[in-house]
């Protein structure tokens, strides 16, 4: 039999188990304990309190712990040059054959100029190049041939547009040391870590920004039978565990992105149940990304087969992580995203009212 926990223990352990999601509101009319959620556009003066396996309430910031209400309200610092007191587009560059909705596209490198062109005139802040699909039951690819489809377009989008952050979508050390030679300044993780034990000190090394991002399993079998206690409280848990690998590399939490990893081992009841809580994250202390652009769990609800028809749907998803401060937008489709970003913003936050 295990010893019972010393009493200090327990209460420390039932305290970790208590989490602090901000119910976020938007405009100028707030109360005057209101806080501003991460220095961004968002503020709350209440929080939904989460008891792991026991349900929750309803309660004033006031009565949120100071670790927590640190990690809500300190400013995000800028990735890679960009500030996050708004919402930031990165626009999705597949050079794959294989890609869920873009696969075989862009696989040349004039073709994949041209679409992060429009990208960048459609408004993305940022580009995201992926050599390796992780869609579900994508197998992997050999490290040779990622760095072959890769590097040469980040060379290429180097030289054409010098002032766009380039972040590489990669599970692979060597394919992200090359990207960051070529000019890339972001990691995007999907495996957060996980994958490639050098991967860590590659990052560390660069001093860049990376992105963890939480997935269930491999992608070749991640979509099988996922499986959770509680998906929004066990996908917190397992971001704040990479944090503390990717911190005791030596990677500052002001350079992490965190990001729930729509579709990586989730049912669709999973993905709504992340998206619609999602300001949960905020207490991570870290900018937050989101990507559900054309995922499968819009084409279900939105009855739309194709990938590429489920722009609308996407645009929906964008509009409801923005509203909780999600700061970063995984997208296909820039310019719509955009648009209806602006729309959405010139009625909830007038001018003036931040
Ligand atoms: N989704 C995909 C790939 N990379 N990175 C982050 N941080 N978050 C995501 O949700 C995410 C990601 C999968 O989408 P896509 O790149 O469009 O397709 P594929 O993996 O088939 O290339």
């Amino acid at each position: 039999m295990r010893p019972a926990l010393p009493s200090h223990d327990q209460a420390a352990k039932t305290r970790a188990m208590i989490y602090y999601r901000p119910i976020v509101q938007l405009g100028a009319l707030r109360p005057d304990d209101a806080m501003v959620l991460a220095g961004g556009w968002g503020w709350f003066s209440t929080a939904e309190r989460i008891a792991r396996g026991g349900g929750s309430d309803l309660v004033p910031a006031s009565a949120i712990p100071a670790e927590w209400l640190a990690r809500l309200t300190s400013p995000r610092a800028s990735i890679a040059g960009i500030a996050l007191d708004r919402h930031r587009l990165m626009g999705i560059l597949n050079v794959t054959p294989d890609s869920f909705s873009d696969g075989g596209r862009f696989t040349d490198t004039a073709a994949a100029l041209a679409q992060a062109r429009a990208a960048r005139q459609g408004g993305a802040d940022l580009l995201d190049i992926g050599g390796e699909s992780t869609r579900p039951g994508a197998v992997e690819v050999a490290i040779a041939e990622e760095l072959r489809r890769t590097a040469p377009v980040i060379v290429a989008l180097r030289a054409d547009m010098p002032g766009m952050p380039i972040s590489i979508d990669t599970r692979k050390a060597g394919v992200a040391q090359a990207a960051l030679e070529a000019g890339a300044s972001i990691v995007n993780d999907v495996s957060a870590l996980g994958f490639d034990p050098a991967m860590a000190a590659v990052v560390a090394k660069a001093g860049v920004a990376l992105c963890l991002m939480h997935a269930q399993g491999a992608p070749d079998t991640m979509q099988a039978d996922p499986r959770y206690g509680d998906v929004l409280l066990d996908v917190f848990d397992a971001l704040a565990a990479r944090i503390a690998v990717a911190e005791a590399a030596g990677i500052a939490r002001a350079r992490i992105v965190v990001d729930p990893g729509i579709g990586f081992g989730k049912t669709t009841a999973h993905n709504l149940a992340l998206i619609r809580r999602i300001s949960l994250f905020h207490g991570l202390g870290c900018a937050i990304l989101i990507g559900a652009s054309r995922k499968g769990f819009i084409g279900v609800i939105g009855g739309a087969e194709a990938p590429d028809a489920r722009m609308p749907g996407s645009v929906a998803v964008a509009l409801a992580a923005v509203a909780q401060g999600v700061q970063i937008l995984r997208v296909h489709d820039v310019d719509e995203t955009r648009q209806a970003l602006a729309l959405w913003q010139a009625i909830a936050q007038p001018e003036g009212t931040r």
